[in-house]
């Protein structure tokens, strides 16, 4: 059984080809929009999301190619989130990945349609593909992903997120803005992955979702550390950009003793919640551990 980084860069990268495979190819028209939607999504991230979802699809021993699509789809909708935060209506960032923002390498008008493009083409690809045996669950695993990201998932956390700049929010309404501008997506990839493979009972589906929620919500705490602590070139976005738009996060709420320790016990509550599991969940508990522990 390979270590967990061997097992995440093997992953890793098999995916980039399957993204590179799924993508539009840079020389079909309009050229310019899909090489703008290739430089958004390709050789860049920790493909976190991703990893989520193959772990749970480990879980319930689904079809890694079923598997691949879902992850695609969700993978898609987390670049299109972030070429629309970057742009000057949003964040106003230059730097992503380590690289120009799309609208600083394109323009405007062109992350604008990347993250639209990007946005279908998820959809497209859960829609076009077969990835269960079950239409009717297939239809549910749209009807999950549509929810995740829209008003009452990630766009709606980002739009109260883009609401509180200057204001003072209390740990519960930052924690509501936090499951469902980083969380929400987080928790679909579970779900997602596990979805791919045999049908599991409600009460083990629930204590999933459970897992996907701590671990996205710590996501976030940790980010909010790593914004506070970690440097520019380390992270490969712009640190520090929390305070500098003066936004409440855990550690201007609770300071960063009391936000890592935060992450630790949503570290044990998603761990607990996989206690029923077995050592088919190995993968899901490293990656708690990953996300938690992470330095970038
Ligand atoms: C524009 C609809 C809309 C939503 C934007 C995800 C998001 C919502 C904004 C991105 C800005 C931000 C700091 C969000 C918090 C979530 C987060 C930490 C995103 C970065 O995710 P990583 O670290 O990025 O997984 P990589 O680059 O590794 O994929």
């Amino acid at each position: 059984m390979p270590d967990f980084q061997t097992w995440a860069n093997a992953h890793q990268h098999r995916f980039e080809d399957v993204l590179r495979r799924l993508l539009p190819q840079p020389d079909t028209l309009p050229q310019r929009l899909h090489a703008a939607m290739r430089y958004s999504v390709l050789e860049g991230g920790k493909r976190v999301r991703p990893l989520l979802a193959f772990a749970a699809g480990e879980l319930v021993d689904a079809d890694i190619a079923r598997v691949d699509i879902a992850a695609a789809a969700v993978e898609l909708i987390h670049a299109y989130s972030l070429v629309h935060d970057d742009m000057p209506c949003m964040d106003n960032d230059v730097l992503r990945r380590g690289k120009p923002t799309c609208h600083v390498e394109y323009d405007e008008a062109t992350a604008l349609l990347v993250g639209d493009s990007l946005q279908s083409l998820a959809f497209q690809l859960l829609a076009d593909q077969q990835l269960s045996d079950n239409p009717v669950r297939q239809l549910e695993m749209v009807k999950l992903l549509a929810v995740a990201s829209g008003s009452r998932g990630m766009a709606g956390g980002q739009a109260i997120d883009l609401g509180s700049v200057g204001k003072q929010l209390s740990l519960p309404e930052l924690e509501s803005m936090h499951i469902h501008k980083t969380g929400a997506l987080i928790r679909a990839a579970v779900q997602l992955g596990a979805q791919c493979g045999a049908a599991l009972g409600e009460a083990q589906l629930n204590r999933l979702d459970h897992f996907g929620k701590c671990v996205g919500l710590a996501f976030q705490v940790v980010d909010d550390v790593l914004d506070s602590e970690a440097d520019t070139a380390t992270l490969g976005k712009t640190a520090g950009k929390d305070a500098e738009q003066d936004k409440p996060t855990y550690v201007t709420l609770l300071g960063v003793q009391a936000a890592r320790k935060m992450a630790a016990e949503l570290h044990r509550d998603a761990l607990d919640a996989l206690s029923g599991f077995g050592a088919d969940a190995r993968r899901l508990r490293e990656l708690a551990d990953f996300i938690v522990l992470r330095k970038f």
